[in-house]
């Protein structure tokens, strides 16, 4: 008998298959009515595949009486009800590591285009303005500017480490100093927001950091400053950002990620000063390949008894 697995969300095709060879799926993914099927199935489901972005809430795990681990496709976990995992003794396992690099990737090419201007100079030359209008304006150097970046865990380093040859000076915030890191900590992120020139958002996403980048953060930023978020919608104040953007209380912006996935505030359109990103850092088929291999190594290993690869709770 196989173990059933629900499935909130598939896994990449190849590891899609690996789940289908060993478990017996069921699609809520695929559900019309997804209330009625899950009170038709719930009780025989043993372990959940979700992702980063759909999480699975109290409400799900509530009609999941079997459930003994929700394996998740991301390394962020604030669509997870953690908490009522824990209570209800349900292992919780996402994917680290193996995302780092694309994610930072993002980060750097996010901070390039927006302080580069790729975007729009790309509009100049499409659009003929370039030989009707003449010469694009010019930029700002990358070299000595000062860039803040909330949030030093795995990415945030790695975001620091492609930044660092590039010739800027480095900050960071986070809750604490980290004994065995070299740039310079900011205990105040407002503080820091109006040293830097750039600030990366970088941190976890959740109820410990919501609103984090607020209003006062981005007017100390300032007109000059860009504020750049590969970490979740949820850390920034958006009404703030969208309002600072427009009148210029904030220089620019680059976003991956928002408040309103897959539908952002429709004032992010109208917005010049910003590069907009549909929250695609960590997919590139080589990644979300590798982080969908995790998710069912994961749940071989909670099936053979083994320790999980990744554990979260
Ligand atoms: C994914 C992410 O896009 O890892 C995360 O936390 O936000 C992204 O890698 C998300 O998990 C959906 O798969």
């Amino acid at each position: 008998m196989k173990p059933d697995v629900l499935v909130i969300v598939p896994l990449r095709p190849d590891q899609q298959e690996q789940l289908e060879a060993t478990y017996s799926l069921h699609r809520y993914d695929q559900a019309d009515d997804k209330e009625a099927f899950l009170d038709q199935i719930g009780d025989k489901i043993l372990a959940a595949v979700t992702n980063g972005g759909r999480g699975i809430t109290r409400a799900q795990l509530d009609k999941l009486p079997n459930l003994k681990i929700v394996s998740s496709s991301g390394v962020g976990y604030d669509a997870i009800d953690v908490e009522a995992c824990s209570e209800k003794g349900i292992k919780v396992t996402n994917t680290p590591d193996v995302l780092t690099d694309d994610v930072a990737d993002m980060a750097v090419a996010l901070f390039l285009a927006v302080r580069r201007d790729l975007v729009r100079g790309d509009a100049h030359v499409r659009s003929g303005a370039w030989g009707k209008d003449g010469p694009y304006p010019l930029t700002r150097s990358i070299r000595s500017k000062k860039v803040g970046i909330a949030g030093l865990g795995r990415i945030g380093k790695a975001i620091a480490a492609r930044l660092e040859p590039m010739g800027v000076e480095l900050a960071y915030h986070g809750r604490r100093q980290q004994a065995d890191v070299a740039y310079h900590y900011m205990a105040d992120l407002e503080a820091m927001a109006k040293w830097a020139d750039v600030l990366i958002a970088a941190m976890p996403g959740g109820a410990d950091t919501e609103g984090m980048i607020s209003a006062n953060v981005l007017e100390a930023l300032g007109p000059q400053g860009s504020f750049i978020n590969i970490a979740r919608g949820s850390v920034v104040d958006e009404a703030a950002l969208i309002a600072c953007l427009k009148d210029g209380r904030l220089g620019s912006a680059g976003l991956d990620v928002f408040v309103n996935e897959p539908n952002p505030d429709v004032a992010f359109a109208a917005i010049p000063n910003a590069v907009l990103h549909p929250h695609n850092a960590s997919g590139t088929v080589e990644t979300r390949g590798a982080m969908s291999q995790l998710v069912v190594d994961n749940l071989k290993a909670h099936f053979a008894g083994q320790p999980l690869l990744t554990p979260v709770n």
